[in-house]
């Protein structure tokens, strides 16, 4: 049932309706934002926000990487109950599907405007590798409750390199139609394994050597484009500027806004006023264009009379990594930055760092300024959301892992969940409750295999480490705590179950 019919769009300005920004940062670490601790890179921005609002320290994706953990911020269902969740290509079809329920679908009954932008990664097209990108795709957001999309493909590293706007290529080039394939190269096109020379502005330190665009080159093959074809220094500027233009257009009603940034997600290769302005180089760089982002936004909401009553919650899909594929020199300028924080890993890993995440806030209708420990999943997104909202969310199976927080969410309750649960490259899952976290033995590699030098945290043995002691994941107490490593098996069990 719609509700718009019922008056509430006209109560904008209710705090029982605020707009509410999402803000999903790619692959920012914990240890990323100077409001959680880093000195050698400095987000006044978001230091800001963090300081009026709520700033967790023990908030959870639900996966360390990007695919699996946004299907569970969007889904409100884990990742490992649905095949096809890892990592996907840039020409993987829709991941989510249209009967799904998804917290787009909540906030549009609840009559607000709702806009996906920036990142996506969850696959188009109702069919993977057959999409017709040159006319209009077959699936898109639009069929998940988003009434409006301006969004890249999948990343940034990965072809198309050309925004999608409302299930259409953004400034098609009607003089350059394009051409996608993970399959083969097509016929004539450089590639940055055979034409190194191409390469004027990054070169891949692992994989990234097919299709070069804008002196870079990518996962996958493409052709064509044209004057569609994005250019990296401005993707930011991109996306900030199509999130202004939908707040504006929506200033009178409530509006939900996903807005995920291309920061700091490899390539790294932000707009030039930020070059040579971070001693991290160019990672550094991307994370000080990842503010101006959010500053882009909050200016906005200020000289629309929305700061007030708009709810903005800014937070990362998966930990942090250094080289994640191109020689943008971030390990060798990291000096003594910390981008994990406390954490043991990174992205990628079921060590902590890989799925901790900042996790921030901000509402000054409603929110008291705070620092909360309480454990929150992005999980409970649908379902607290929604609450929020005032819909219901049906009990025919819809967001099925998701639960109401709202209190906690907001600051009014320091309640913690019972537990986090998170899946790690490899489909592991791993577990977190009170000052427990436990990663189940399993045959995996120790270390990620294809390139970045990360640990994955698997292990032949059970690992069961107490958070009160040390957040560093170093003291391995399984053989000493044979009863929680049971118990929390059976947990295991019985989430995937459902029963739990
Ligand atoms: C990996 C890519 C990495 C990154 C990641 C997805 C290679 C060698 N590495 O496969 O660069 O794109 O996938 O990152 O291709 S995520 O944040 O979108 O999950
Ligand atoms: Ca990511």
């Amino acid at each position: 049932m719609s509700l718009a019919g019922f008056g509430i769009a006209a109560a904008a300005q209710t705090t029982s309706q605020p707009n509410i920004i999402l803000l999903v940062a790619d692959d920012l670490g914990y240890g990323d934002l100077s409001c959680y601790g880093a000195t050698r890179v400095s987000t006044p921005c978001v230091d800001s926000l963090a300081n009026a609002g709520v700033r967790f320290t023990n908030a959870h994706a639900c996966a360390s990487t990007s695919t699996p953990s946004r299907y569970a911020l969007l889904t409100g269902q884990y990742p490992f109950r649905k095949a096809g969740t890892d990592v996907a290509a840039g020409n993987a079809g829709m991941i989510i599907s249209p009967d799904q329920y998804t917290v787009a679908d909540a906030l549009h009954e609840a009559g607000y405007a709702t806009a996906a932008l920036g990142k996506w990664h969850l696959g188009l097209g109702s069919e993977t590798a057959r999409q017709d990108w040159n006319g209009e795709l077959d699936e898109s957001p639009r069929d998940l409750g988003f009434d409006y999309h301006y969004i890249m493909a999948a990343t940034a590293d990965r072809v198309p390199c050309v925004f999608i706007e409302n299930g259409r290529i953004a400034n098609f080039d009607p003089s350059a139609p394009i051409e996608v394939s993970y399959a083969r190269n097509f016929e004539g096109e450089p590639t940055g394994k055979d034409n190194p020379e191409l390469l004027t502005k990054l070169h891949p330190s692992h994989g990234h050597d097919m299709s070069i665009v804008n002196g870079i080159s990518r996962i996958g093959y493409m052709k064509g484009g044209g004057k569609a074809l994005w250019r990296d220094e401005d993707i930011a500027d991109s996306i900030a500027s199509h999130a202004i233009q939908f707040m504006e257009q929506n200033a009178d009603r409530p509006f939900f806004m996903y807005l995920c940034t291309n920061d700091i997600h490899v390539p790294r290769y932000p707009h030039e006023r930020f070059r040579g302005k971070s001693p991290m180089g160019l990672r550094g760089e991307a994370i000080m264009q990842f503010d101006w982002t959010v500053r882009q936004v909050t200016d906005a909401l200020r000289r629309l009379g929305l700061a007030e009553n708009t709810l903005l919650i800014i937070t990362s899909d998966n930990g942090p990594v250094l080289d994640d594929g191109y020689m943008d020199q971030a390990v060798t300028l990291a000096g003594s930055h910390e981008p994990g924080g406390p954490f043991r890993g990174a992205k990628y890993s079921a060590y902590e760092a890989g799925s901790v995440v900042p996790f921030i806030v901000h509402w000054p209708a409603r929110v008291k300024a705070g620092v909360s420990d309480a454990l929150v999943s992005q999980i409970d997104n649908v379902a607290t959301l929604a609450a929020l909202a005032g819909v219901e969310v049906p009990s025919d199976g819809a967001a099925p892992d998701s639960r109401n927080n709202l209190p906690t969410w907001l600051g009014e309750s320091n309640r913690s969940r019972d537990y986090a649960v998170k899946m790690a490259s490899g489909r592991n899952l791993v577990l977190r409750s009170g000052k427990w976290k436990y990663i189940p033995a399993n045959k995996g590699n120790k270390m990620i295999t294809w390139g970045p030098i990360i640990e994955t945290g698997n292990s032949p043995l059970p690992q069961l480490y107490d958070q009160s002691k040390s957040l560093d994941e170093q003291q391995n107490v399984a053989a000493s705590h044979a009863k929680v490593v049971k118990k929390f098996n059976k947990w295991l069990e019985e989430i995937k179950a459902g029963t739990r």
